[in-house]
């Protein structure tokens, strides 16, 4: 009897101790700069520079300093009206392909240092940086490899003696950064200090990636690297704002194709859309779009940016899918943002705030079929609407399938679902399914795949109910950080529903991330 006494209450113990445990990471996981990264979910890109005064959207680099001269510049409006769209950051454009420099660099002439802007003793970047400081915005840079202005383009020199050096004063002038944004760079033809000639380069091996990089987490360790293919942020593959309708962030590059190097400028098979199922990275999406037209200001499209509604389908299928958006932002000549495109900023952070400000599910009562361990203090349903992202609600690890009752205390009209896993625990879940209860039976509302960091699900058309269910399906034990049901505000336009193109450009090698990931 005493046996079998101590017998059940060493199963006691051993029960409650495995509600103690945590379910076991899955897959490859984000590191801390990553969900830094992945918590900012909306960013601004502000491309205001030379182009901005020769309105174009790439400089030859032939231009003179003297042309640039905003006489309104406020990075404290620019900043401010991204702040008032709800984006939590914003990249500064700090050298675009035409080589001008929006710092007093020691490494080029072709710098704001030889403009009539505040008399040669300006610097841009540091007024954005003093910007996002007092709006509580984050800064992140964007260096542009390619480099028109430059005479040493395309010699080895140019890579240690300009572009490391320019992004070693980037790094170390402006405190820490969020992001370091790279993109492809090819070459091409340009001003070269006076050759005007086309300077190819092997993008495979020209930029030494991996050691630009070690520079970057050696001086911004907090910074994500974003590039076409990582390291730390993937290119979703298209300019037009949205990640696929399924996107993990998990994702394995393809191999080149064969015969082909990888970095010379061709894709293959690109999949950065939809990222891969258990991939070998942790690699998440970002979306960049512009607002307007182009990324630069022209006048001649005044009246063509995207409307706010416009912008509100593009963050449910970014943000929404668990990547980022990064949204173009064009000063214009003046310097600042044009008052209709800092208003439909405004409108867009009011719709997503009104949006997101009443989680209906709060008040519910969730029924579970399973908790871990039975401990409802530690994995209960209590979790998923207490607006943590890393709290959650799991199962045993032996329970893989499992299903949520939501019932709501009264009648509620929704249109939008947000479910979002403990990505500190790996992307888990295969799929859900959520059923209304309606006219006595269930009725399927939705179904999505990949869920991760953020998921929303907007429904061509509310629904009414008091009962809600949510059905997971994962290959291991569940770990679901936040259930929601939001109702948008009325008079919004209907979504536009367009299909996912899959990316095809490639910018640069898939060679360069594959050791970074650890770092
Ligand atoms: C691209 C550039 O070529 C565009 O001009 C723009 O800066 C965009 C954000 O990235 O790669």
């Amino acid at each position: 009897m005493k046996n079998t006494i101590i017998a059940f209450l060493l199963s006691l113990s051993s029960i409650a101790a495995l509600g103690q445990t945590a379910p076991k990471p899955y897959g490859v996981l984000p590191t801390r700069r990553q969900l830094h990264w992945q918590e900012t979910e909306m960013y601004g890109i502000v491309h205001f520079s030379m182009a901005t005064f020769t309105d174009k959207e790439w400089g030859y680099g032939d231009e003179s300093p003297r042309i640039f001269n905003p006489k309104h510049f406020s990075a404290l409006q620019i900043v401010g009206a991204a702040k008032a769209g709800g984006l939590k950051g914003v990249i500064v454009v700090a050298k675009h392909h035409d080589g001008f420099c929006l710092w007093p660099t020691k490494t080029t002439d072709h710098n704001i240092g030889k403009s009539p802007f505040k008399n040669g003793h300006g610097d841009v970047v540091k007024e954005y940086q003093l910007a996002c400081q007092k709006l509580g915005m984050k800064l992140g840079i964007y260096c542009s490899p390619w480099d028109r202005n430059s005479p040493i383009y395309g010699k080895a020199e140019y890579v240690t003696d300009v572009y490391r050096k320019q992004l070693k004063e980037l790094y170390s002038k402006y405190g820490p950064l969020f992001i370091s944004w790279h993109d492809g760079a090819n070459g091409g033809d340009g001003y070269y200090g006076g050759s005007r000639d086309v300077r190819k380069i092997d993008r495979s091996s020209y930029y030494g990636w991996d050691t630009t990089w070690a520079i970057t987490r050696k001086m911004q360790p907090g910074a994500s690297i974003f590039g076409d293919v990582g390291p730390d942020v993937r290119w979703v593959g298209n300019e037009e704002g949205h990640a696929g309708e399924t996107c993990w962030a998990t994702y394995t590059p393809h191999a080149p194709e064969k015969g082909k190097k990888p970095g010379n400028g061709f894709v293959l098979d690109y999949q950065g859309t939809e990222g891969t199922r258990g991939g070998e990275f942790w690699m998440p999406a970002e979306c960049d779009v512009p607002l307007r037209p182009g990324w630069f200001y022209h006048k001649s499209q005044d009246g063509q940016s995207k409307s706010a509604d416009q912008l509100v389908d593009l963050y449910y299928k970014s943000v929404g899918r668990a990547a980022c958006l990064d949204l173009g932002l064009s000063p214009d000549k003046s310097g600042q943002l044009s008052s209709p495109d800092a208003n439909i900023l405004k409108q867009f952070g009011q719709i997503i705030n009104k949006t997101f400000a009443d989680n209906l599910a709060a008040g519910a009562t969730f029924t579970a079929s399973n908790v871990r361990g039975n401990n409802s203090l530690k994995y209960g349903t209590a979790r998923l609407t207490d607006n943590d992202r890393y709290s959650y609600w799991a199962t045993d690890d032996s329970v893989t399938k499992a299903q949520l009752i939501i019932n709501l205390p009264a009648p509620k009209t929704f249109n939008v679902i947000r479910l979002r896993e403990n990505i500190k625990l790996g992307q888990r879940i295969d799929s859900i399914g959520i059923d209304a209860w309606q006219n006595g039976k269930w009725t399927r509302i939705a179904g999505a795949s990949s869920i991760g960091a953020n998921r929303l699900i907007r429904l061509p058309q509310a629904v009414s109910c008091s009962k809600v269910r949510l059905r997971v399906s994962s290959p291991v034990c569940i770990a679901l950080s936040d259930f929601g049901l939001f109702k948008e505000p009325a008079d919004l336009a209907a979504p536009v529903i367009t299909r996912d193109k899959r990316g095809t450009a490639f910018r640069y090698s898939l060679l360069h991330i594959l050791d970074f990931r650890a770092v």
